[in-house]
């Protein structure tokens, strides 16, 4: 038995009213599968939960979006990258459909499809938060990886491995159809970015983030200090005045917990830590946005169910669900 949540939203003016974006999209890697996470969390019950459990309005198109008609004939390896095209495309139309949402100082959800969806959504919400309010905002990367590699420094060339470094304008293109409808009113500031659960961070990002001193909590930090302390510490490090995009990749999970993933890595948050990063952050009444992204159901057929429970778990814990 559940009841809405009793803290007060900060940053939304519709704070009982969802924006839902199913986004079927696995164009940032090379798995199949990824697409087919948005269907598999719906008819898991989640968007019912939300609205029976946590009394959300849901505002959803009743669409997976697949954005056939956007991916190109033709899109050739640009700069290392695969897919940029197609990739830059859907991430431009997720981005507006995103920011429509978040306009209206409603609650935006998320449901990927792989972490390059990331460049949609958090654009969306950081062009809408500055227009609405005049803010920058900040964002929570969960995630074994820090998907921060411009495309030089990228070993796969896969673009669901570099969100961050076109957000952040670590890297840039100048090309219209390859991430160049960027603009400043979409970035990301690199002081109001947090990462939490890294344990497989290559060695270009490992340098970006000493450079520019990006705020990092790996797993080693969490066995240190615990997760409370890590959260409290992330939390301060954002300030309670500034509102929070969550992109939580499920594969911050530990494979116990979430092993249908394109890219597992072992030795991750178990799922207990992955709610109370939820809890803790829609604790602070400053989220206002919550990406989930890498539910591959087709992975592993064992893992499947498990992995999309888990994910159910985190998204309705963002939402406001207690366990009490
Ligand atoms: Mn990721």
């Amino acid at each position: 038995m559940t009841q809405p949540s009793t803290i007060t939203q900060r940053f939304l003016s519709k704070p009982n009213q969802l924006g839902v974006v199913a986004v079927g999209f696995n164009g940032g890697q090379c798995k199949l599968g990824v697409e087919a996470a948005p269907m598999a969390l719906i008819e898991a019950g989640l968007l019912t939960q939300l609205k029976d459990d946590l009394d959300y309005e849901i505002h959803h198109d009743d669409t997976v979006h697949f954005y056939e008609n956007l991916i190109p004939a033709e899109d050739p390896d640009h700069r290392g990258m695969k897919k940029p095209r197609a990739v830059s495309a859907v991430t431009e139309r997720l981005s507006q459909q995103v920011y429509e949402h978040a306009r209206e100082g409603k609650f935006v959800l998320t449901l990927g499809g792989d972490h390059s969806i990331a460049i949609g959504t958090v654009s969306g919400t950081a062009k809408a938060i500055r227009e609405r309010l005049g803010r920058e905002m900040a964002v929570i990367w969960v995630d074994a990886h820090a998907d921060l590699n411009t495309p030089e420094m990228s070993p796969s060339g896969n673009i669901h491995g570099m969100p961050m470094a076109f957000l952040t304008r670590l890297a840039r293109e100048d090309r219209r159809d390859i991430f160049g409808w960027l603009q400043d009113e979409h970035t990301i500031n690199l002081r109001k970015l947090v990462y939490i659960g890294l344990r497989d961070v290559d060695r270009g990002e490992k340098q970006l983030l000493r450079e520019h001193g990006i705020k990092a909590f790996s797993m080693h930090d969490v066995d240190r200090y615990g997760i409370g302390k890590v959260v409290e510490m992330a939390l301060a490090h954002i300030g309670n005045d500034t509102p929070i995009h969550l992109s939580f990749d499920v594969d911050g999970l530990d494979p116990q917990w979430a092993p249908s993933t394109g890219t597992p890595v072992r030795g991750g948050l178990t799922l207990r830590e992955g709610d109370f990063i939820c809890e803790c952050v829609h604790e602070t009444g400053n989220l206002i946005a919550m990406d989930l992204v890498e539910v591959n159901p087709s992975l592993e057929s064992l893992g499947a169910s498990e992995t999309i429970r888990a994910g159910c778990s985190l998204v309705r814990s963002a939402l406001g669900d207690t366990l009490l």
